[in-house]
């Protein structure tokens, strides 16, 4: 089933050029993801359209009004049950929300969908969030101008899920967090390459081997070693979850950090 999308935003026109490429073409294309973009000038009032306005108690910056955000989200609602679809969450991005996680990129795939709301200037006035937004998304620690990015980082983990959307079928099962670890390293032609500053670098010989048993086993050991050294708190949580076996704690017990 198609995953839908209604992206509040005041900058529709950054949408366009992602889901023209790669991969997302094809989502959206496809309409496996679909789309639906809500300027949000179209639902602000009088000649000045205004959408932001000063902040109660002073400060800098400026605060996204609720009646504008009010009236996009009820055009939202109308055309959702037009549609013929449910009443879809909305999400807010905001480095005060929970972080992002693979496995609710997943569980997003395989949803309805949702509302995106897209925050620009000082931030939206709390009383629309009270009342509305469902769930905030951080995408990291660190401040953006605004809620467009996120969304569109949001959509296009989304989009590579969808099935028919990757070449390969399998290919996302061996991403980076699928199964919660770091990927390994990948290699390919030429099998010896050499650097302008005159330097070889082969590949790892058990990749040449043709035993898919050690290739598998060189992988797995990789995704854990950089794993335990660059996300210890990882390991732990696959540790948790019963998903290493005593061949992976032999190995991590004799890793050298
Ligand atoms: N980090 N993760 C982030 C952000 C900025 C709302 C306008 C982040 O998700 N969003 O930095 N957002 C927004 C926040 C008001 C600026």
């Amino acid at each position: 089933m198609a995953v839908r999308f209604d992206v509040i935003t005041l900058f529709p026109d950054l949408f366009a050029p992602f889901q023209a490429v790669g991969v997302n073409r094809r989502a959206f294309e496809s309409r496996a993801v679909d789309v639906h973009l809500w300027p949000l000038r179209d639902h602000a009032e009088g000649v000045y359209r205004r959408v932001d306005d000063r902040p109660f108690g002073g400060g800098p910056g400026m605060v996204m009004l609720v009646e504008p955000l009010v009236r996009a989200l009820q055009a939202i609602r109308a055309a959702q049950q037009a549609a013929g679809g449910e009443r879809l969450p909305v999400i807010m991005f905001s480095p005060a929300g929970r972080p992002l996680t693979q496995s609710r990129v997943q569980a997003l795939a395989q949803s309805p969908g949702a509302v995106l709301l897209c925050g620009r200037y000082e931030g939206v006035d709390q009383r629309f969030i009270d009342a509305y937004v469902d769930e905030e998304v951080s995408m990291g620690d660190y401040v953006l101008s605004g809620g467009e990015l996120p969304a569109l980082t949001l959509m296009d983990a989304v989009a590579r899920l969808q099935p028919g959307v990757l070449h390969d079928a399998a290919s996302h099962e061996q991403d980076s967090f699928s199964d919660g670890l770091l990927d390994c390293p990948h290699y390919s032609r030429p099998e010896v390459l050499t650097l302008p500053e005159g330097q070889e670098m082969g590949v790892p010989s058990v990749l040449m081997s043709g035993h898919h048993a050690q290739i598998a086993r060189w992988r797995r050991e990789q995704q854990l070693a950089i794993t335990a050294r660059r996300r210890p708190e990882l390991i732990e949580a696959a540790r948790a979850r019963g998903e290493l076996s005593k061949q992976d704690e032999h190995f991590l017990s004799n890793l050298q950090l």
